[in-house]
């Protein structure tokens, strides 16, 4: 298959910029031609400044370009406008992020948690295209746009409530098979943290499970729970879907019914990759709280596990536990299965 080339507009600080770079790249088949930065993606009429949107219109008039991914939340009037000038398919992050769920979801509740994103995500749009139809059309003259936003607005309210009905039904079957774990008395361990942390490779080195992993983000979009025999006890070892930095709470909103379940457990491993940069790993700690703290859970049950050692050293180790100002941390390769060991005698303890 072609690869579908595209420009790619995001902030200059590193981290922002390898992020966009890796999300773009978890799309099958898609490839940066080229990146712009800006510092502000907030400017009315493109997101970007007029300046930088010309030039790209420009960069990509002779190119093999069939999209512009921009990396901020823009509204659909500043999509509208950069697609008009550039005659380019603008994608911003919220779609690229819904397009990668879409691309990877395998179970029927993600689909239809991402359903319901997607028609999140579209309700303020529908509601923008009112107000800019309305500027030449006005309700009761006949103007034929009020009329299709409205219709669309009512079907999506109504796919909305369809899509709902259905979650709860799965809920429910979900939280019948938690209410029978419960009950049988084991302790639950769940495994969080930042995209890519490395939360699927240990849960199968834990549980011997091969669930897919890669480095492409949002690999895992489902929950699963294994049960885990350490020394003679049993428990339940959960992996769920991975947190990303700017995530809108409406995307927060479709997961939390699985997230909430399996923060509901009685030690939630954080992971955090220690090979990356201190400034990366100080970033992504930080972002992964504003969710735990978002989703209420409980300070106390949270260990941070600092994963990948192997690409990481005794002295990076410390200077992130220094940086971090971490009272109690474990580092663990799942690779070399350098402090496995450690971590199964950990959860003996902290799950009683
Ligand atoms: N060197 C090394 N690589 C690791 C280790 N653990 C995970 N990785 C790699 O890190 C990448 C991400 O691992 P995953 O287990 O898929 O990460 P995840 O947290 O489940 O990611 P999502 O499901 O996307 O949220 C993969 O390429 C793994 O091979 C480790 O201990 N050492
Ligand atoms: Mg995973």
């Amino acid at each position: 298959m072609k690869p579908v080339e595209l420009v790619l507009v995001t902030y200059p600080d590193d981290f922002s910029s390898q992020e966009a770079k890796s999300l773009v790249e978890s799309m099958p088949n898609w490839h940066v031609t080229k990146v712009f930065t800006q510092k502000y993606l907030n400017h009315s009429e493109y997101g970007m400044g007029s300046g930088k949107a010309e030039e790209i219109r420009d960069f990509v008039k002779d190119s093999d370009v069939t999209q512009i991914v921009v990396d901020e939340h823009l509204t659909s009037k500043q999509i509208h406008n950069l697609e008009k000038l550039t005659e380019m398919k603008v994608v911003d992050r919220e779609r690229l992020i819904l397009d990668i769920f879409y691309s990877r979801a395998t179970t029927n509740e993600a689909k239809l948690q991402i359903q319901l994103a997607e028609i999140k995500y579209d309700m303020p749009r529908v509601r923008e295209m009112a107000k800019m139809s309305s500027g030449n059309e006005r309700p009761g003259k006949g103007g034929s746009g009020e009329y299709v936003v409205d219709v669309k607005f009512r079907d999506l309210k109504r796919r909305m409530g369809f899509i709902k009905e259905k979650l709860d039904e799965a809920k429910k079957k979900r939280q019948l098979y938690h209410q029978q774990r419960i009950k049988t008395g084991m302790p639950v361990v769940s495994l969080v943290g930042y995209t890519s942390a490395g939360k699927t490779t240990l849960f199968n080195q834990l549980t011997t499970e091969q669930r897919e992993t890669s480095a492409s983000l949002f690999t895992t979009l489902s929950t699963t729970t294994r049960s885990l025999k350490i020394d003679k006890k049993s428990v339940l070892l959960t992996d769920t879907v991975g947190f990303i930095s700017r995530l809108p709470t409406y995307m927060i909103d479709a997961f939390k019914s699985t997230l909430e379940e399996s923060l509901a457990a009685d030690l939630i491993l954080l992971l955090l990759d220690a090979s990356e940069t201190p400034e990366n790993i100080r970033i992504k700690y930080s972002s992964c709280w504003e969710v735990l703290r978002e989703l209420k859970v409980d300070e106390t049950k949270v260990l941070v596990v600092l994963t990948k050692y192997d690409m990481a050293d005794s002295q990076k180790i410390e200077e992130i536990i220094n940086g971090l100002q971490l009272q109690n941390s474990l580092a663990v390769s799942a690779k070399t299965g350098y402090g496995i060991h450690k971590l199964k005698n950990v959860v003996l303890e902290r799950t009683g």
